[in-house]
């Protein structure tokens, strides 16, 4: 079989593959779509937010649609948005005839009401839960986490963002016109039959998860986005079943990251390049007062050649060593003068992050992320592999009745997580993590700040520390898993609980 491809590997064919895998599939499209932007529900009214999840179709690009799911919409889910010291009232209604169950990916809420597989809604089942919202300011998302049936259910449209807001964020100055210069941006990457119908099926992805060949922003394809012509805040979400992207612009401008999975960062953070795995969601500010249109780029790190050490971080080598014509934009930015538009600097400082000492971390817990060549009898699909191999954290593959970790409530901790193989994703559910060793190194300046997503590699530990403040009880706990969603579904998750 073959070996799954660490993300420090030369991929087979190095530039020439790059260069193959930077040029997207040119859709013959003579008007770019708009960038869809997903409505927005305000949860601080104390009504419930009804979310009626059904079928849909939709078109990713025009004049071919194909059939979806979605949420209170035909793909995709309204973007939720919340306040700290807030309640949030939801109301689900699942409209399928399968089973789903909705996370609410990054919320510090008790297990109960966490949305894990244990809480499935079977079809034509209601949930409604009530989650007090406490933690700060931040991008978060809601998706399926339905047992053995996640990649399906997302890859279809199962999936939306979560915005909550706190008064630190509202003092400062940054852009917060939603839909106009903050705009949520959900990357996923999608395989489309001769038809234009989705494709997709867990047991014919490679061992590394279910790639889709286009990239689509907020379900379209290559989107232009009309701006202001100053400061706009983006909030991007990588929503991929697998892929890991290299995000930057065309022209390699600077942009500057403000926050991270679980919220702003002690200040904001120049950067040119960024890696974002499946799950992570990251805050960036892009200056468009120049008037020049804004390319925003998806690499594919799986075919980027990283000849370099650190090349990740360097678009503009990145692309030079490709030797190919420059790629497509995911979605484009257009400078219109004629709206109002933010120019205000941006602030020096946006948040005070407080660290543990090292003498409040009361234990360590190492978790291992393996995979395996399993017992080949099963008659799978030897073509790939993926189906054949054993996908487990510390030996164990997910079993819905087995709690693998006992965390006591308010107790910090330290993790540590390393795989035999490949790069993974790790997600804690019910808290945000601060990361101190990414893939052996100390965690960068970007990465400083609140998390609920590390991604680890094949030669080192990732290690955060984290706390838990809200329970989870054995009927239901909270779960950690990696975040490729082929991955999870072949049973690399394990449930804990926090008393
Ligand atoms: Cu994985």
């Amino acid at each position: 079989m073959s070996i799954a491809l660490s993300r420090r590997q030369f991929v087979a064919g190095g530039v020439a593959s790059l260069g193959a895998g930077l040029i997207r599939p040119a859709w013959s499209q003579s008007t770019p779509a708009a960038l869809p932007i997903p409505s927005i529900i305000d949860g601080t009214s104390g009504e419930p937010v009804e979310l009626r999840i059904r079928t849909g179709t939709w078109s990713f690009r025009p004049g071919v649609r194909t059939p979806t799911l979605g949420i209170n919409q035909d793909y995709l889910g309204p973007t939720i948005r919340t306040r700290r010291n807030s309640e949030l009232n939801l109301r689900y209604e699942n409209t399928l005839s399968e089973g789903v169950a909705i996370h609410g990916h990054g919320l510090h809420v008790p297990g109960e009401v966490d949305g894990g597989p244990q809480l499935e809604m079977a079809p034509g089942e209601r949930w409604q839960p009530t989650l007090s919202i406490a933690q700060p300011a931040a991008t978060c998302w809601y998706h399926s986490h339905t047992h053995g049936k996640t990649g399906q259910q997302v890859y279809r449209g199962l999936a939306g963002m979560i915005i909550i807001d706190d008064g630190n964020a509202d003092s400062l100055e940054l852009p917060r016109r939603y839909g106009v210069d903050d705009l949520p941006i959900i990357i996923q990457d999608r395989t489309f039959d001769a038809r234009g119908r989705l494709v997709y099926s867990l047991t014919d992805a490679g061992e590394d998860g279910w790639f889709g060949e286009t990239v689509v922003i907020n379900g379209a394809v290559g989107p232009v986005a009309k701006v202001p012509a100053g400061k706009v805040r983006l909030r991007l979400l990588n929503g991929a079943n697998a892929r890991f992207y290299i995000v930057g612009f065309a022209d390699n401008r600077t942009f500057h990251k403000i926050a991270t999975d679980g919220g702003l960062l002690e200040s904001p953070v120049p950067v040119t390049a960024m890696e974002m795995a499946p799950g992570e969601r990251c805050e960036v500010v892009v200056d468009l007062s120049d008037g020049r249109p804004a390319g925003l780029l998806t690499l594919f790190e799986d075919e980027v050649d990283e000849a370099e050490e650190g090349i990740v971080n360097n678009l503009t080598k990145l692309l030079d060593i490709s030797g190919a014509p420059p790629p497509r934009p995911s979605l484009t930015l257009i400078a219109d003068r004629g709206l109002k538009a933010h120019t205000a600097p941006l602030p020096a400082m946006l948040a005070t992050i407080d660290r543990p000492n090292e003498n409040e971390i009361a234990r360590t817990r190492d978790f291992m992320l393996t995979m395996e060549d399993g017992d080949d009898s099963g008659g799978q699909d030897a073509h790939t592999g993926h189906a054949a191999m054993d996908m487990m954290i510390n030996g164990a593959v997910m079993d819905m009745n087995v709690i693998n970790e006992r965390v006591k409530r308010g107790r910090w901790e330290r993790w540590r997580v390393r795989s035999n193989l490949g790069a993974h994703p790790f997600h804690v559910h019910g808290c945000s993590f601060l990361i101190e060793q990414m893939e052996g190194a100390a965690a960068p300046p970007d990465q400083r700040g609140w998390k609920d997503m590390v991604v680890l590699d094949d030669d080192d530990w990732s290690e955060f520390v984290v706390r838990f403040d809200h329970p989870a009880t054995d009927q239901h706990p909270y779960m950690y898993h990696c975040h490729i969603l082929e991955h999870e579904d072949r049973g690399m998750m394990g449930q804990f609980t926090v008393s």
